[in-house]
């Protein structure tokens, strides 16, 4: 017989190589150290500190992809992954600062940008001193990307930019903006443009009474005739594949992620129910209280297996789209289960942020519905196995 370990059944550690275990590690002790004691302000005060970006980048957790002559880690998927994991084990909104900016606006600028453009923007936003955003959801356009109203006219400098985006994590504090818009110079394709803070026409206000992911700020894009260069324009990629391709990775590392909030809800139901007694006996000590226990590990294990298995393929170049939607979808419902269950073990003391534990069942309703809904990604599973698609 083999070796059962409680907190890790595939023998995940294992699997992973040294280099790997280095970056989990030190995300791991970052996150532990310098985020979990500022979470709860953060998140009561709906404030973020711009200086983690910084702090991030100065670790190489915000290009961990990224080739070194860009100021990256070039590292695999898999640690990308891992690291998402330690983040978001503390908060999903701290981890949706790194998503953002790694797979979002990072990624797009490297793979689809001109040498000029990544020169120009990779290594500020690698280590943080920039912070950028991606604009491709509008007030009429979510689930339907390909319904967006933002156009950008040729003007004889390059092009005008007139639209808004709403739900943008980071951008009212950031300097640059990842934006799609549909080009009349194209025929109508959705095109990416950079946009830098200062340029006149844009503003990008917060969006306030959010109840969920309060460390992380969200606001709008008002790109209001816009002027930009023709420099401006992502010149390598044309459509929806665009923003795709960043999002496949996105949520690739929201897979992980969600797992880690997971494990931390877990973890803390299952030391709550080792010490707390009631009747006379561990709350740990009742067959309800370890179905539950025993649900989330199941879950969760099974889960972080997939996500693995997921990056390991992302670094052959060989994930599928569908793959991601599968682990996102699944994984993202996965956690938010644990996280209530998590909250309903925790009793009274559930309901307080010194717990953490209901503010990460709140914040994964936000996962669970951005980068494609629960219910999208199903669509996009059930389209890939019937041939019949069931929206639009
Ligand atoms: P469809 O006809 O399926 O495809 C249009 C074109 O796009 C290509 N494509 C993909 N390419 C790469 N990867 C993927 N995952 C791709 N999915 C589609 C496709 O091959 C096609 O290419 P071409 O060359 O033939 O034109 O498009 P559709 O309009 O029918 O799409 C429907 C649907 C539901 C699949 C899609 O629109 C969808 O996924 N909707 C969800 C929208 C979404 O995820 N938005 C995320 C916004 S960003 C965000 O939430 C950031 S939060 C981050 C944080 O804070 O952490
Ligand atoms: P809708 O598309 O209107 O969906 C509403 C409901 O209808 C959902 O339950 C959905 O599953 C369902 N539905 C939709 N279509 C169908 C269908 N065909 N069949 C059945 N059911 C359907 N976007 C960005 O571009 N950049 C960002 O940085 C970003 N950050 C975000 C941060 C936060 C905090 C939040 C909340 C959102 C963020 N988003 C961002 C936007 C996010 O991606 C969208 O909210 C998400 O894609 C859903 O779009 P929607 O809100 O318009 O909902």
């Amino acid at each position: 017989g083999g070796r059962f370990a409680w907190a890790d059944p595939f023998l995940l550690d294992d699997q992973l190589d040294e280099s790997e275990r280095l970056v989990r590690d030190t995300a791991r002790q970052f996150a532990q150290d310098r985020l979990l004691p500022r979470v709860i302000d953060a998140n009561r005060a709906e404030t973020v500190d711009t200086q983690i970006f910084r702090e991030l980048g100065a670790l190489g957790l915000l290009g961990v992809t990224l080739p070194e002559r860009y100021g990256g880690a070039d590292a695999s998927y898999v640690a990308y992954g891992l690291v998402a994991r330690e983040i978001e084990r503390v908060d999903s909104g701290y981890r949706s600062m790194m998503s953002v900016q790694s797979s979002l606006v990072i990624y797009p600028i490297h793979a689809y940008g001109s040498d000029a453009q990544r020169q120009r923007f990779l290594p500020g936003l690698a280590a943080g001193e920039l912070i950028g955003c991606f604009g491709l959801t509008e007030p009429d356009a979510g689930s339907d990307p390909g319904g967006m109203k933002t156009r950008a006219q040729k003007t004889a400098r390059g092009y005008r930019l007139t639209g808004s985006k709403m739900w943008i994590s980071n951008s009212p504090i950031a300097d640059v903006f990842v934006v799609w818009a549909k080009s009349d110079a194209h025929g109508g394709k959705i095109r990416g443009f950079i946009l830098t803070k200062d340029m006149p026409g844009l503003s990008a206000p917060k969006i306030t009474g959010k109840l969920s992911l309060r460390s992380s700020i969200t606001g709008e894009i008002v790109m209001d005739g816009v002027e930009v260069g023709d420099d401006a324009l992502l010149p390598n990629v044309e459509g929806l594949k665009g923003p795709f391709g960043c999002l496949n990775r996105a949520r690739y590392g929201i897979s992980w992620g969600v797992l880690g909030a997971a494990e931390f809800c877990w973890h803390a139901a299952r030391q709550y129910g080792l010490d707390r007694k009631q009747f006379g006996r561990p709350l740990a000590q009742t067959q309800l209280f370890q179905k539950k226990l025993a649900d989330m590990q199941t879950e969760i294990a099974l889960g972080l297996q997939g996500s693995l298995r997921a990056g390991r393929l992302m670094d052959q170049g060989a994930a599928a789209p569908e793959l991601i939607s599968l682990l996102k979808r699944n994984n993202c419902g996965k956690a938010l289960d644990a996280a209530r269950a998590a909250r309903d073990m925790h009793g009274g003391n559930g309901i307080s942020d010194e717990f953490h534990v209901m503010r990460h069942a709140i914040n994964l309703e936000t996962v669970n519905t951005y980068e494609g809904t629960h219910d999208v990604h199903a669509l996009i599973l059930g389209r890939a196995q019937t041939g019949l698609q069931a929206f639009g």
